[in-house]
């Protein structure tokens, strides 16, 4: 088997990179573990910046997005029995749209199959050759038999577990990382959203963060410790805590309903440098990952690919290896803003270890200032809704 670029993962990353080369007649193969329904179902990230959705529209992916994802102009506050409201748009003239990640991810898949793309779905990516060379090759496993894919270049685009960061030569990467003690409790529940917009609550029993999918679909976190037991929390607990995170101001109360996933996910920054090494390439949580209270997980790895695609473009067309050469330098610019931006609102809004009463003052002081300061205020909504250039 041969292609010209090579694509480990099928997820945003991975099948936007295979859209945006198709745009640009350049061929790719892309090579996923999981299969198909669960790449399709694995409910993740919410919410796309504006740049995410403008590349989807203007990329030929963004009909059912315009017609089903929830337009955002603002977001909530909750502290010290206060609620703020941020008016992004009124602040930076551009929105979010609330749209699941595994919307983008269903989108990306029927239109690279109706363009012809080939997306090998339950083939597992075992190790990659070859990368400086002028053929690197992709060993993978498919139906219980090993098979091979030659290509040109090789984009790792296989999630923070994914084996293409390992290829890299000890030595050539750096590590940059911070944990959190605590991880996200995350819901999916048939209830409509007693809210037009997420809030995000600051509250002396945790974090907690009311958001949505749909009119008839909420999803809501709660901060939880790093090793929680999800069998330790029955529906019954789940509501109780929510409520009491986030009735917080008179005459409010949210709407529950059946609880239809529940999950737990770890809070790690992490960042390794560079994003390339001779012919492989590395984008999305494959090479960075953020805490989920920025939103930014899905918006980097899509911004990390439409650089791609453009570098293997211009490679391609006119033999110009200068974007290609700076995709990491260019990339991490956004990176390290995006890191900034995620570290800065979870310090913010989460209970943090020992219960130092003075960061729980020094929190509470930063968010009043955004809700006081339009300059401030303009600072997190501008990174939140995504800056157009870094
Ligand atoms: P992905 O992890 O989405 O995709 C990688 C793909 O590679 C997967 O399909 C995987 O099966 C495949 N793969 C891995 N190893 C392979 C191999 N050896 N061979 C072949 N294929 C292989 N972000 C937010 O903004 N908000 C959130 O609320 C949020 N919640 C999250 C919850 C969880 C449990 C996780 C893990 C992440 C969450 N994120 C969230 C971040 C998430 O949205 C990521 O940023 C986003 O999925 C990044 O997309 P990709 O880089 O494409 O990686
Ligand atoms: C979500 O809707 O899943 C979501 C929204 C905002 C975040 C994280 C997750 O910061």
């Amino acid at each position: 088997m041969r292609t010209q670029v090579g694509i480990v993962g099928a997820g945003p990353a991975g099948l936007m990179l295979s859209h945006l080369l198709h745009r640009h007649g350049i061929e790719s193969v892309v090579l996923e573990s999981r299969s198909r329904d669960h790449v399709e179902h694995r409910v993740r990230a919410g919410v796309l910046e504006q740049g995410s959705v403008d590349l989807l529209c203007r990329t030929g992916v963004g009909e059912r997005l315009r017609r089903e994802g929830l337009r955002h102009e603002g977001i909530e506050l909750r502290f010290a029995g206060e609620s703020h409201r941020v008016p992004m748009t009124e602040l930076t003239g551009r929105a979010i749209t609330v749209y699941g990640q595994q919307e983008v991810v269903k989108d990306l898949i029927a239109a690279r199959l109706a363009a012809g793309g080939t997306i090998h779905f339950d083939a597992e990516v075992l190790r990659l050759a070859g990368l400086n060379s002028a053929e690197p090759v992709v060993h993978f496993r498919r139906d219980g038999r090993d098979e091979e894919l030659r290509c040109d270049f090789v984009v790792g685009c296989d999630g923070f577990h994914g084996v293409s960061r390992g290829a890299v030569p000890e030595g050539v990467l750096t590590s940059y990382e911070r944990t959190y003690p605590f991880a996200w409790l995350g819901v999916l529940a048939a209830a409509a959203p007693a809210v037009e917009e997420l809030i995000y609550a600051n509250h002396e029993r945790g974090f907690a963060l009311y958001s949505m999918r749909s009119p008839e679909i909420s999803r809501l976190y709660l901060q939880v410790a790093p090793d929680e037991d999800i069998t330790r929390w029955p529906d019954e607990r789940i509501w109780a805590e929510l409520r009491a995170r986030l009735e917080t101001v008179p005459g409010w109360s949210l709407n529950e309903g059946p609880i239809l996933e529940k999950s737990i996910t770890p809070m790690r920054s992490f960042v390794v440098e560079p994003m390339q090494w001779e012919r492989l390439f590395l984008a999305g949580d494959a090479v960075h990952i953020v805490p989920p209270t920025g939103a930014k997980g899905m918006n980097l790895a899509l911004a990390d690919v439409a650089l791609l695609g453009d570098a293997f473009a211009a490679w391609y067309d006119r033999a110009d290896a200068e974007l290609l050469t700076n995709y990491s330098a260019t990339a991490l610019r956004r990176v390290w803003r995006a890191q900034h931006f995620s570290w800065w609102m979870t310090s913010m809004l989460h209970r943090l270890a020992g219960d130092d009463p003075y960061e729980a003052k020094l929190q509470t002081a930063t968010l009043r200032y955004v809700a006081t300061s339009r300059g401030y205020a303009t600072s997190l909504a501008e990174n939140y809704v995504g800056l157009p250039e870094v």
